[in-house]
C-alpha cells in the first residue's frame, strides 16, 4: 500500500471522482491540488469544504505548471489521457493514474468488476443484491455513480466489492486485480475518445490484466470480441451464453438458467427464464452474467434464484414509466450507444415511438435501420446529434426534428395510439442538453407524468 503522507498529489477533475478522491488523500495526510476547466462559479458548491479541509483548487482550466510539481497525478474518468497538460506530466515521468487505480491499491477484500458496453449497471446492481442476500459482506460503486475511493474506509478483508468499470476508469489503472472480472459485450461505444474499437476493447479488457490462474473472467461467448478476449487471459475462463450449453458457466436451455461449476461436472437448475423480471434477451445476458459471477463467489443457487425474482429494473434502464391512454413510455435514458437503442426496440416487438438523439460519440446511426424497418413508428430527434441521425436514417422510418425533449415526448405521445411505446432510447450521451443522462432520464419521467394532463394526448 502506498504512503501518501505529504505527498503532493494533483486530482484532475472535481465531479464526483474527482471530489472523493481528493477527500480521501487529504485524510490520509497528502498536500492536494484539484484541477478543473470549469470556471470557479461553477464548482462554487465545493470549493469551500475544499479548502477548510486545506485542499488547494485550481479552477478554470489546467496550468501546466500545476501538473509539474507533484508525486502523483489522480486522472477523474472524464479527463482524456492525451491532453496536452497529461503529455507533459509523463514527459517528466511524473505517476498518472486514475480514480478506480487509487481505489484498488488501498481497498481491502475482494473485487468483482463488471464491465462491457451495455449492462453494466443492471448486472452490478443485481449481483450486489446476490451477495447482500447470501450474508456475504458487500459494497457496490464504481461508474454507477460511487466513487470507489468512496468504499475503502468501510471495507474489511471479507468485503466483497463489486465495481461497475467503464472503459474511461480501466484505461488508467496498473495494479488493479478483481478475483472476479465479467466482460458482459464489446460493441462500439466512446469512439470519440478511444478512436477506434479496438482502442477501446483493450481498454476493457485491462480488466484482466492482472488476474492469475487463481482468478475468474467471465465471458460472454456470444459477443465475439468479448469471447477474444479468452485468448490473452490468464485466468481461469467462464461463460455465459443465451443460445447454448457452456462447458463451465451459465446458459439458458429449454426455458431455464443452468449453471456448471466444471467442465463435465454436473448443470444445476437456477431458475426458469419466466422467473426473471426483466424485459430483454439482453437483460437475460445480463442475469447469467450474474449467476455465474455470484455462483463463483460462493453465494447458495436457492439464493440466487430469490434475489432474482424480486430484483426490479434499475432507474434509466428500460424503465416503465407510466401508461397514458393506452400508451406505454420507458425511460431508457442510459442507452448512450448505437447497440443499446438496439437492444432497447428489440425488447419490443413494434408500435414503438422513439426519441434518439444527443451529443454524437462519432457512432453510425445507420445500423439501427433494420431494427427501426421493422418495429418503429416513428422516430423524434433532439440534441446536436439530430442532423446527423436524420441523414443516417433517411427514408428508414418517419422521422420529426423535435430538438428538445420536452417536444419530442409532446409529438410522440399525439402521434401514438393504444397499446403502443414511447421509448427514450437515445443512442447519446447527454451532456449537449442535460448534466448527465439520470437528469434527462428524469426529465423524461417528468414531462410523461405532467402529460397525464395534456388535452392533446386524449385528442390523439
Ligand atoms: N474535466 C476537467 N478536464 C478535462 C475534462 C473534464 O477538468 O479535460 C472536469 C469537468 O469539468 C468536470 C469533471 O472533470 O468537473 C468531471 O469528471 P468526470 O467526467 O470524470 O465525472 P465524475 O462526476 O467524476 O463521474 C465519473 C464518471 N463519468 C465519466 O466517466 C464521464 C461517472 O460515470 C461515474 O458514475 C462516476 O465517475 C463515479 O465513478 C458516468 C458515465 O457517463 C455515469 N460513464 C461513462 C458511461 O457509462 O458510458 C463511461
Amino acid at each position: 500500500m502506498m504512503d501518501l503522507k505529504g505527498k503532493k498529489v494533483l486530482v484532475v477533475g472535481l465531479g464526483k471522482s474527482g471530489l472523493a478522491a481528493a477527500l480521501f488523500l487529504r485524510h490520509r495526510g497528502a498536500q492536494v491540488t484539484v484541477s478543473d476547466v470549469r470556471s470557479a462559479e461553477a464548482l462554487a458548491k465545493d470549493i469551500p469544504a475544499l479548502l477548510e479541509e486545506g485542499i488547494n483548487v485550481e479552477a478554470g482550466g489546467h496550468g501546466l505548471l500545476t501538473f509539474r510539481r507533484q508525486d502523483l497525478i489522480v486522472v477523474s474518468p472524464g479527463v482524456p489521457l492525451n491532453t496536452p497538460e497529461l503529455k507533459q506530466a509523463r514527459g517528466f515521468g511524473l505517476p498518472i493514474i486514475g480514480e478506480l487505480e487509487l481505489a484498488a491499491r488501498f481497498l481491502k477484500g475482494k473485487l468483482l468488476a463488471i464491465t462491457g458496453s451495455n449492462g453494466k449497471t443492471t448486472t452490478t446492481t443485481l449481483v450486489g443484491e446476490i451477495l447482500k442476500d447470501a450474508g456475504l459482506p458487500t459494497l457496490v460503486g464504481g461508474n454507477i455513480g460511487v466513487p470507489v475511493v468512496g468504499l475503502i474506509d468501510e471495507s474489511s478483508d471479507e468485503t466483497w466489492s463489486v465495481l461497475e468499470v467503464s472503459s474511461f476508469q480501466l484505461e488508467s489503472t496498473e495494479e488493479f486485480h478483481p478475483t472476479i472480472a465479467v466482460i458482459l459485450n464489446i460493441t462500439p461505444d466512446h469512439l470519440d475518445r478511444h478512436g477506434t474499437l479496438e482502442n477501446y476493447a483493450l481498454a476493457k479488457e485491462r480488466i484482466f490484466a492482472r488476474q492469475t490462474v487463481q482468478d475468474f473472467l467471465v465471458l460472454n461467448v456470444e459477443n465475439a470480441r468479448a469471447a477474444e478476449a479468452a485468448k490473452r487471459a490468464a485466468s481461469q475462463v467462464f461463460w455465459f451464453s443465451i443460445e447454448r450449453p457452456v462447458e463451465q458457466g451459465a446458459w439458458a436451455e429449454n426455458g431455464h438458467v443452468i449453471f456448471r461449476a466444471s467442465k463435465g461436472g454436473p448443470a444445476e437448475t437456477i431458475l426458469p427464464l419466466s422467473a426473471i423480471p426483466l424485459k430483454g434477451e439482453h437483460n437475460i445476458e445480463n442475469v447469467l452474467a450474474a449467476v455465474c459471477a455470484a455462483r463463483l463467489t460462493g453465494a447458495p443457487a436457492a439464493s440466487i434464484r430469490g434475489s432474482i425474482e424480486r430484483f426490479h429494473a434499475v432507474e434509466h434502464r428500460l424503465e416503465y414509466v407510466a401508461k397514458i391512454n393506452g400508451v406505454e413510455f420507458y425511460n431508457d435514458s442510459k442507452a448512450t450507444n448505437v447497440d443499446a437503442t438496439i437492444k432497447a426496440v428489440t425488447a419490443f416487438p413494434g408500435g414503438i415511438h422513439l426519441i434518439l438523439g444527443g451529443k454524437d460519440k462519432n457512432s453510425d446511426y445507420t445500423l439501427l435501420s433494420p431494427y427501426l424497418r421493422e418495429r418503429v413508428k416513428a422516430v423524434y430527434t433532439i440534441g446536436s446529434a439530430a442532423q446527423k441521425i436524420e441523414s443516417h436514417l433517411r427514408g428508414v422510418v418517419p422521422i420529426q426534428s423535435s430538438g428538445t425533449l420536452a417536444k419530442a415526448v409532446l409529438a410522440a405521445a399525439a402521434a401514438s395510439h393504444p397499446g403502443e411505446i414511447v421509448l427514450l432510447a437515445p443512442a447519446c450521451s447527454s451532456f449537449d442538453q442535460f448534466e448527465n443522462y439520470e437528469q434527462r432520464g428524469r426529465a423524461f419521467k417528468e414531462l410523461v407524468h405532467e402529460g397525464r394532463d395534456w388535452k392533446v394526448w386524449q385528442n390523439a
